[in-house]
């Protein structure tokens, strides 16, 4: 039984289709969605601009491991080849973090680490995710640090390139472009 959070994003192809079908695929498992953001490429490789968001899912029948599984047949019905690591990618569904209520499920195994190694660093994960739960916290290094934090620490140039968009996966919604 879990509660998770996912990063979802995309830079190519019709981007706000692939994040809506992530929502849609999810269906009543979901809790919350974030605003859609604009997002520069991190990681260094040359690449277009990513839309990113943030899913809360919750499901009482599923681990970890089947939110990573559910999330990667998505990938693939997205036709994700992954050509270079942290290059463009149609979709890309992350288990940023997975825990039961709000205690966390820390795991090192490779095949899907808990909380994501990287989420620390990564402004388009952590505003889209402070947007739908402002007290969300993250265990870094062994002490659970609140995100809003972690958020603080990154350096304004992280934070200013990620630019919130009046699109939307959810409700009512905005039209696509
Ligand atoms: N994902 C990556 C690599 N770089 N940059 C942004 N802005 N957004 C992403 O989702 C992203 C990225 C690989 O997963
Ligand atoms: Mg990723
Ligand atoms: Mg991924």
């Amino acid at each position: 039984m879990s509660r998770a959070v996912l990063s979802i994003g995309s830079n190519m192809g019709d981007r706000l289709g692939y994040l809506r079908g992530v929502v849609d695929g999810f269906g009543d498992r979901v809790v919350a969605v974030s605003s859609v953001y604009s997002t520069p490429p991190w990681g260094g490789i040359d690449q277009d601009d990513y839309l990113n968001a943030v899913v809360l899912v919750d499901d009482p029948d599923l681990d970890c491991r089947d939110w990573l599984a559910e999330g990667q047949r998505m990938e693939q019905a997205a036709e994700r080849v992954r050509v270079i690591r942290w290059g463009a990618r149609t979709l890309d569904v992350d288990v940023v973090w997975c825990g039961t209520g709000t205690e966390p499920i820390l795991s090192d195994d490779p095949v899907l680490t808990l909380p994501h190694p990287q989420a620390r660093h990564r402004a388009f994960v952590l505003v889209p995710w402070l947007e739908v739960e402002p007290d969300a916290a993250l265990p870094v290094d062994g002490a659970v640090r609140p995100v809003r934090e972690l958020l603080a620490e990154l350096a304004a140039e992280e934070r200013d390139g990620v630019l919130r968009t009046e699109l939307s996966l959810s409700g009512e919604r905005g039209s696509a472009s």
